[in-house]
């Protein structure tokens, strides 16, 4: 697995353990942890277990089972947090706001009249608060 890691990418050092975070989910192919810098209650991040910047170079191989932990860990969300609406979002190149460039999907839960746009403020969490959401989140994205 680690032949398909970078040692540079931060997302990388996320899956190798090698940074904390609050893990909900993690298969042979991928790996999901809340964001730390949440735009909405219950933001996640999945990532597949393969370096690749975008959507543009990512293998095929890696994106099917990418998405299959999207729509996964998105139900999770869901159930934990029962927002109006769920937004995938996944961000390509600078010009997208894409800060960190190992290919990750946003799962983001909406609520009527927050107010969120596309682009935002990178504003750290209550680290205690997302702990708890992952605790419950990983619960039902095991169960799903
Ligand atoms: P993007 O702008 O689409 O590249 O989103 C990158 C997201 O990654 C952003 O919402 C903040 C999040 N992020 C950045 N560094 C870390 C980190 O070290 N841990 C976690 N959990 N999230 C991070």
């Amino acid at each position: 697995m680690s032949e398909h890691l970078n040692d540079d990418c931060i997302f990388c050092k996320i899956i190798r353990g090698e940074i904390p975070s609050f893990k909900i989910w993690e298969d042979d192919r991928t790996y999901a942890f809340m964001d730390i810098n949440p735009v909405a209650t219950g933001h996640a991040l999945i990532v597949p277990k393969f370096h690749t910047p975008n959507i543009y170079e990512a293998p095929e191989e890696w994106l099917g089972p990418t998405l299959g932990s999207v729509s996964r860990v998105a139900r999770a969300v869901r159930d934990e947090v029962k927002p109006d609406g769920m937004n995938i979002l996944q961000a390509n190149d600078k010009g997208a706001a894409q800060s960190v460039f190992h290919i990750h999907f946003h799962v983001i839960p909406r609520n009527l009249g927050d107010g969120l746009t596309m682009n935002w403020d990178m504003v750290p969490g209550d680290m205690d608060e997302i702990g708890k959401l992952a605790e419950n989140i990983a619960r039902r994205t095991s169960d799903i």
